[in-house]
C-alpha cells in the first residue's frame, strides 16, 4: 500500500511550526553547532538546485540536534540587487514589492520540504533594520581608513548601466548579462581588502575543513608574487623607471622596457618624432578588451616612444615602448622584458625585431638564439650574467636581490593581484552609501544615530548611467551632519557583496535594535561550523565575508579570524545534460515533485543521486526507484508498530543465527550511516544502507513463520530505523514514530549508538591434527578465512612444539571442523 504522503507531509510541518520546535535557545549547555546554507536571491522561485543545497544542510543539522548539539540552523534572503531593479523597469512595479512577493513565494516553497529552520531569525538584506547595519559596517571601515574614494578607470556593463568589481568581469564581459565591458572613468568608493592580502592568504592554513579547491582558488585570486623592484634610469634624464619583477636572475637578458598604455609615463617619454605612432597604438589599444589584450596568446602591439633606458646590472641603453600586454594595476605598470625567457615578451620582441639574448641555459646542454622556437622559460645555469655566471638561477635569485640592494639598484618586492574591493554601484535596490558631501566640509560620513540612510520608494528610473538616487530630490538634499549647511547625498549604493559579507553575524541577534549583534552571543555561536553552497562563490563571497570578519575582528567586535570552520560545497543539478536554468527552460519544481511525490521521497532522492559534491543528472526514473523503497519502508514498519505494540525491547533474547544475523546488521548500519554523516558527507551511501538494512529485515520477515519473529528484535530494528531515517525523510519518520506511541518528537529522539557486542560474529572450534593425531583445539571468526585458520593455528603453542625442526608438507582444512598438518621430521 502506498502512504499518504501528502496528509502526513502537512500534518506534521503544523505541528513543528505550532510547537515552534525549531526555535534556536541562545545560549545553553549544550556544545553549539551552527549549520548555514548559503541565502539564495529571491529572483523568482526556487529550483530543485537550490533545494539540494538546503537538504544536505537540514540533514546534518537534524543530526546534530540529535548528536545533543545545540544547533543554529537560520534562513533568509539575499535581497538587494539588479534583477529586483531590472524587474522593476521592465514590468513598472516597486522593486521591494517585487522581492517580498518572491519572498513570500520562496518561503513557501521551503516549508513544504520540511527544512529545519529557525524561521524567527529569518533575515532579508533589503529590510531597513539590515541595511541600517550594512552602512554601519560601512562607517566602520570608513573610521578604520579601510573605506575610501578615487578617481578610477573601471569596469563599466553599458547594459546594466553600472560598475563592476573585477571579480564580476568574466573574459572581458558583464557577469550578469554578458555584454562586453567598457572602460570608465569615474570616482568610486573601495574597500581596502588589500591591507588584509598577507592575512587572507596565510589564515587559509587554518581552514582545515574546506575543500583544497576553493583554497586554491581563493590562494590564486590574491595571488601573490614574490621578485624585486629594480629602477632603471631613463637616458639623458635623473628620472628612475621602476619595473617589478620575480626573475632579477633574467636582468642581464633584458632588450627592452615597456609600459602599460595607461600610464602617465607614455605620455611623458615619448619624444615628438614618435608621437604619431604612439598616438596611433593608443587608439587602437582603448578599442581593445582590456582582459582579453593581457590574456596568454593575445596578439602582441605595441609602438616605441622614442627614449631609452639605461639597465642598471650592464649600462646598455635599451628602448622603452609601450605594449598592449602590460597591465597598468599590476606591479609599477612597466616591466623590464627578457625576451628569451618570457613567452609574452618573445612574442613581443617577434613581432617588433628587437634582439634576444640568451642569459639562463639548460644544465646539461647549449642553446642558441637561433634555436629558439619560443621563451626558454625553465630554470638551468646563468650565463652572460657577469660575476653570477654558472650558478644555477634559483640559487643566484636571493643573491642577485641582495646585490641589487646594496648597490640601491632596487629592493625585495612582493606584489598581490588581489585589488580593493570598488563597492559603489550606479544602481537604486542597494544599501545607500551613508557619506554627505558638503562644500565646506567635504566628504562626511553620517553619524552612526543618523542610520539608517533610508532608500526612497519614490524614484525614477532614468536610463543615463546615473544612480536612480541622483533625481530623487528629497533624498539627496540634506543637511551637513558638521556644520548643518545644506548638502548632498551619495547617491550611490552598494554593491550586494557587501550585504553578503556579513549575514552570519545578523543571525545571532536577527532582532536587536541597537547594535548589529552582540559581541558575547556571536563569540558562543561562531564561527559558523558547516557553511553549505555552490562553488561558484568560491572566490569573491568568501574572500569578502573573510575580509570583513578580520574587520571586525581588528576591530574588538568578535574573538574569532575567520567565519567558516568548514565548507562543504555541493554539485549541480543539470537536466537533459545542461545546467538547470530558467534561461534553458529545463527547470524542475519542487512545488510538483512534493505533490507528486512527497517531500521525504524528493529529499531522499536528491541525496541519492550520488556523492554531493558532484554534479548529477536529474532523472524521473531514479525518483520513481526512491518513491517504492519509502512505500517499502511505510509497509514493513506499520507492520511490525502494530505487532510490537506491548513489546518490551529490553526483554530480548536472540536464539536462532537469523536472529543475530538480522541484529547484526542493524548495528553495522547504525555505524555505517553515523559514519557517512560525519565523514565527508557520504549521503548517497548512508541512504544505500539504509536500503540494505531494510532488504534483510523484510528478508528475515518472509523467510520466518510469523508465529517465530522475534518481536523484541523487530522493535529494535524499527525504532533503530526511524530515527536514522529521520534526517533523511523527516515527516515520515516523525508519523512512524508517533505510530510507535511516542509523545515525543523523533527529531529530539537521540541518535543510536552501535551495541559491539550486536556485531560479534559466531565463534567456530576447530580441531588441530599433526600428523592424524589430535594435539590442538582452536576457535576462530565464523568467517574466518582459510588463511586466518592456519595463521591462528600455527601460532598456537603447542602446535609450536611439535613443529619445531621439522618440514611441512601440507596442510589441509576441512571446512568448519578439522585443520590437519602432514609434518616430515
Ligand atoms: C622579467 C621577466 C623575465 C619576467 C622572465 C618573467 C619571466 P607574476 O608571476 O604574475 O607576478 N609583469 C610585471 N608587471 C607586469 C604588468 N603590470 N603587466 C604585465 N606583466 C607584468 O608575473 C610577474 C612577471 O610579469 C614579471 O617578471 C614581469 O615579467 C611581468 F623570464 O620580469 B617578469
Ligand atoms: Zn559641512
Amino acid at each position: 500500500m502506498d502512504y499518504n504522503h501528502i496528509e502526513i507531509e502537512q500534518k506534521w510541518q503544523k505541528e513543528w511550526e505550532e510547537k515552534k520546535v525549531f526555535k534556536t535557545s541562545q545560549r545553553s549547555d549544550k556544545e553549539k553547532y551552527y549549520v548555514l546554507t548559503m541565502f539564495p536571491y529571491p529572483s523568482g522561485t526556487i529550483h530543485v538546485g537550490h533545494v539540494k543545497n538546503y537538504v544536505i544542510g537540514d540533514v546534518v543539522a537534524r543530526y546534530k540536534r540529535m548528536q545533543g548539539y545545540n544547533v543554529l540552523h537560520p534562513f533568509g534572503y539575499d535581497a538587494f540587487g539588479l534583477p529586483a531593479e531590472n524587474a522593476a523597469i521592465k514590468n513598472n512595479v516597486n522593486p521591494g514589492e517585487w522581492t517580498f512577493k518572491n519572498i513570500e513565494t520562496i518561503r513557501n516553497q521551503i516549508k513544504k520540504i520540511g527544512i529545519s529552520y529557525d524561521w524567527d531569525r529569518e533575515i532579508a538584506t533589503c529590510t531597513e533594520d539590515y541595511y541600517k547595519w550594512t552602512q554601519w559596517i560601512f562607517l566602520k571601515l570608513y573610521e578604520k581608513g579601510l573605506a575610501y574614494k578615487k578617481h578610477a578607470a573601471v569596469n563599466w556593463c553599458p547594459s546594466c548601466k553600472t560598475v563592476l568589481a573585477n571579480e564580476q568581469v568574466v573574459n572581458g564581459k558583464c557577469e550578469r548579462c554578458g555584454t562586453e565591458i567598457e572602460m570608465k572613468k569615474l570616482e568610486q568608493w573601495y574597500f581596502k581588502i588589500t591591507e588584509y592580502s598577507e592575512k587572507l592568504l596565510n589564515d587559509l592554513d587554518i581552514l582545515e575543513g574546506w575543500p583544497e579547491n576553493v583554497k586554491i582558488m581563493q590562494k590564486n585570486w590574491i595571488g601573490k608574487s614574490v621578485g624585486a623592484e629594480v629602477n632603471f634610469t631613463i637616458d639623458g634624464t635623473e628620472k628612475e623607471l621602476t619595473v617589478f619583477t620575480t626573475r632579477p636572475d633574467t636582468l642581464w637578458g633584458v632588450t627592452f622596457m615597456a609600459l602599460a598604455p595607461e600610464s602617465p609615463l607614455v605620455e611623458e617619454l615619448t619624444t615628438p618624432s614618435q608621437k604619431k605612432e604612439v598616438e596611433e597604438f593608443l587608439n587602437r589599444v582603448t578599442k581593445e578588451d582590456k582582459f582579453k589584450r593581457i590574456a596568454q596568446g593575445a596578439k602582441k602591439d605595441g609602438a616605441f616612444t622614442g627614449s631609452y633606458a639605461i639597465n642598471p646590472v650592464n649600462g646598455e641603453k635599451i628602448p622603452i615602448y609601450v605594449a598592449n600586454y602590460i597591465l597598468f594595476e599590476y606591479g609599477t605598470g612597466a616591466i623590464m622584458a627578457v625576451p628569451a625567457h618570457d613567452q609574452r615578451d618573445f612574442e613581443f620582441a617577434k613581432e617588433f625585431n628587437l634582439p634576444i639574448r640568451i642569459v639562463i641555459k639548460p644544465e646539461n646542454s647549449d642553446l642558441k638564439v637561433t634555436d629558439l622556437q619560443e621563451a626558454f622559460t625553465e630554470d638551468g645555469i646563468m650565463i652572460n650574467s657577469d660575476k653570477f655566471d654558472g650558478m644555477k638561477n634559483r640559487e643566484a635569485l636571493p643573491e642577485i636581490i641582495k646585490w641589487l640592494e646594496e648597490n640601491k639598484l632596487g629592493k625585495k618586492s612582493i606584489q598581490y593581484k588581489l585589488r580593493d574591493w570598488l563597492i559603489s554601484r550606479q544602481r537604486y535596490w542597494g544599501a545607500p552609501i551613508p557619506i554627505v558631501y558638503c562644500d565646506d566640509c567635504g566628504i562626511v560620513p553620517v553619524p552612526e544615530k543618523d542610520l539608517p540612510v533610508k532608500l526612497p520608494t519614490d524614484v525614477k528610473f532614468e536610463p543615463t548611467g546615473k544612480s536612480p538616487l541622483t533625481y530623487t530630490e528629497d533624498f539627496i538634499h540634506t543637511t551637513c551632519p558638521k556644520c548643518g549647511k545644506p548638502a548632498r547625498r551619495e547617491v550611490d549604493t552598494m554593491d550586494t557583496f557587501v550585504d553578503s559579507s556579513w549575514y552570519y553575524l545578523r543571525y545571532i541577534n536577527p532582532k536587536m535594535e541597537d547594535k548589529p549583534f552582540d559581541t558575547d552571543d556571536a563569540n558562543y555561536w561562531l564561527p559558523v561550523d558547516q557553511y553549505i553552497g555552490g562553488v561558484e562563490h568560491a572566490i569573491l563571497h568568501l574572500l569578502y565575508s573573510r575580509f570583513i570578519t578580520k574587520v571586525l575582528y581588528d576591530l574588538g567586535y568578535i574573538n574569532f579570524i575567520e567565519p567558516f570552520s568548514n565548507l562543504f560545497t555541493q554539485g549541480m543539478i543539470y537536466k537533459n545534460g545542461a545546467k538547470m536554468s530558467k534561461s534553458k527552460g529545463n527547470v524542475v519544481s519542487p512545488d510538483e515533485m512534493v505533490e507528486k511525490y512527497g517531500a521525504d521521497t524528493l529529499r531522499l532522492y536528491m541525496l541519492f543521486m550520488g556523492p554531493p559534491e558532484k554534479d548529477a543528472e536529474w532523472n524521473d526514473a531514479g525518483l520513481e526507484g526512491v518513491a517504492r523503497f519509502m512505500n517499502k519502508v511505510w509497509n514493513s514498519m506499520s507492520k511490525i508498530i502494530n505487532i510490537t505494540k506491548n513489546v518490551n525491547i529490553k526483554n530480548m533474547n536472540l536464539n536462532t543465527k537469523e536472529e543475530k544475523s538480522l541484529r547484526r546488521k542493524l548495528h553495522q548500519m547504525i555505524g555505517k550511516i553515523t559514519n557517512d554523516i560525519e565523514k565527508n558527507f557520504q549521503f548517497n551511501t548512508a541512504i544505500s544502507g539504509m536500503m540494505e538494512l531494510i532488504n534483510e529485515l523484510n528478508s528475515y520477515m518472509n523467510n520466518t513463520p510469523e508465529e517465530k519473529w522475534n518481536k523484541e528484535l523487530l522493535k529494535e530494528v524499527a525504532q533503530d530505523f526511524i530515527i536514522l531515517l529521520s534526517p533523511f525523510a523527516p515527516h515520515l519518520a516523525e508519523e512512524l514514530w508517533h505510530m510507535m506511541g511516542h509523545s515525543t518528537f523523533v527529531l529530539n529522539a537521540k541518535w543510536p549508538e552501535v551495541d559491539k557486542n550486536a556485531l560479534k560474529v559466531e565463534e567456530l572450534e576447530i580441531v588441530v591434527q599433526i600428523n592424524g593425531k589430535v594435539r590442538a583445539k582452536i576457535v576462530v571468526d565464523a568467517n574466518a578465512t582459510e588463511e586466518e585458520i592456519k595463521n591462528k593455528a600455527f601460532e598456537e603453542e603447542k602446535v609450536k612444539k611439535y613443529l619445531e625442526n621439522s618440514e611441512v608438507k601440507k596442510v589441509i582444512l576441512v571446512k568448519g571442523k578439522l585443520l590437519n598438518i602432514v609434518i616430515k621430521k
